[in-house]
């Protein structure tokens, strides 16, 4: 518990996973008075810890100062917000050694298949997922920009997250819109849908996310859209056909000048989440066909995602 200024005590948020997003949340923390450490992986061992140089919504350059923790330090944590890349997760969370048992993880990644992996490595703190639509982008070490203020959905993971739903008020200062969701799962499908269409054929084209409104996508766009659907309707997701379409539509035309997290890993030679975003339809389709799905599953893992 650290001291604030009006003399009582706030307990540290902890940030595992220093990309984009990660940055931007701590600087929106930290905007508001929170303390906030940042793990930080070997290759940061013995280096100074520089302030992160966060530029916000208006243009504003911002230093955030945080706290520098090591795995070693995770006896520390009493909150713990993983905003790694899907694949990165559970390595990440093997590392820390000594993470008490009632410090409560949120997971805040694209694409699905990894709380369940959470749940068998801890499986006595409090687990909380989420989706989030906040827009970052990484313009250099220690310098990112906030790109977008989106919206942000929590909801339990298993029943002793339950007691933890407060953890949505205590970031709305910072974050804005956020909201507890006791049916999460059905968030996270809807969100996940949006990334299976957007995700891979913007990285697959290399292009900007609106620019699957030209003409000339329109054809795939409407059988990969039917092929996501499909799947979550298989799932058990009610929302028809075109009110996904329409969905789709709003988000891209949203972050139409964005280029996708896919896109943007692709891009710098990084693996992608293409497993848990693609990878989670092909394994659920069961005997549905999922061509489109497929291919492109194919294409980005040929790009080295
Ligand atoms: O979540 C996104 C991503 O890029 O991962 C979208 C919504 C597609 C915005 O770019």
């Amino acid at each position: 518990m650290i001291p604030n200024n009006r003399g009582t005590a706030m307990t540290e948020w902890t940030i595992l996973g220093a990309g984009a997003l990660g940055c931007v949340m701590a600087g929106l923390l930290r905007g508001r008075g929170e303390p906030v450490s940042l793990l930080l992986s070997e290759r940061h061992r013995g280096h100074l810890h520089p302030s992160l140089d966060l530029i916000t919504l208006a243009g504003r350059h911002q230093l955030v100062h945080t706290r520098p923790l090591f795995a070693e330090q995770a006896g520390q944590i009493r909150r713990l917000l993983v905003l790694t890349k899907a694949y990165q997760v559970v390595p990440a969370l093997q590392a820390l050694r000594g993470l008490p048992n009632e410090t409560p993880i949120i997971l805040l990644h694209n694409g699905l298949g990894v709380a369940e992996q959470v749940l068998a490595l801890y499986p006595q703190n409090p687990l909380i997922v989420g989706v989030s639509s906040h827009g970052a982008m990484k313009e250099g070490p220690w310098l990112v920009r906030h790109t977008g203020r989106g919206e942000t959905w929590l909801g339990p993971a298993n029943p002793a997250a339950n007691a933890h739903a407060g953890l949505a008020d205590a970031l709305a200062g910072a974050l804005g819109q956020i909201r507890w969701s006791p049916d999460i799962a059905r968030l996270q499908h809807r969100k996940l849908a949006i990334n299976a269409v957007i995700n891979p054929l913007t990285a697959c084209h290399r292009i900007r996310n609106g620019q699957l409104l030209e003409p000339r996508f329109n054809a795939v766009l409407a059988q990969l859209s039917e092929e996501v659907h499909q799947v979550m309707a298989a799932l058990g997701e009610q929302e028809p056909l075109e009110d996904f379409r329409r969905r789709l539509h709003k988000v891209i035309e949203l972050t139409a000048t964005n280029y996708s997290s896919m896109h943007q890993d692709l891009a710098h030679g990084r693996p992608t989440e293409i497993d848990y975003i693609t990878g989670y339809v092909l394994k659920h389709a069961g005997h549905l066909p999922v061509p489109v799905c497929r291919q492109l599953y194919n294409e980005v893992k040929k790009l080295g995602g």
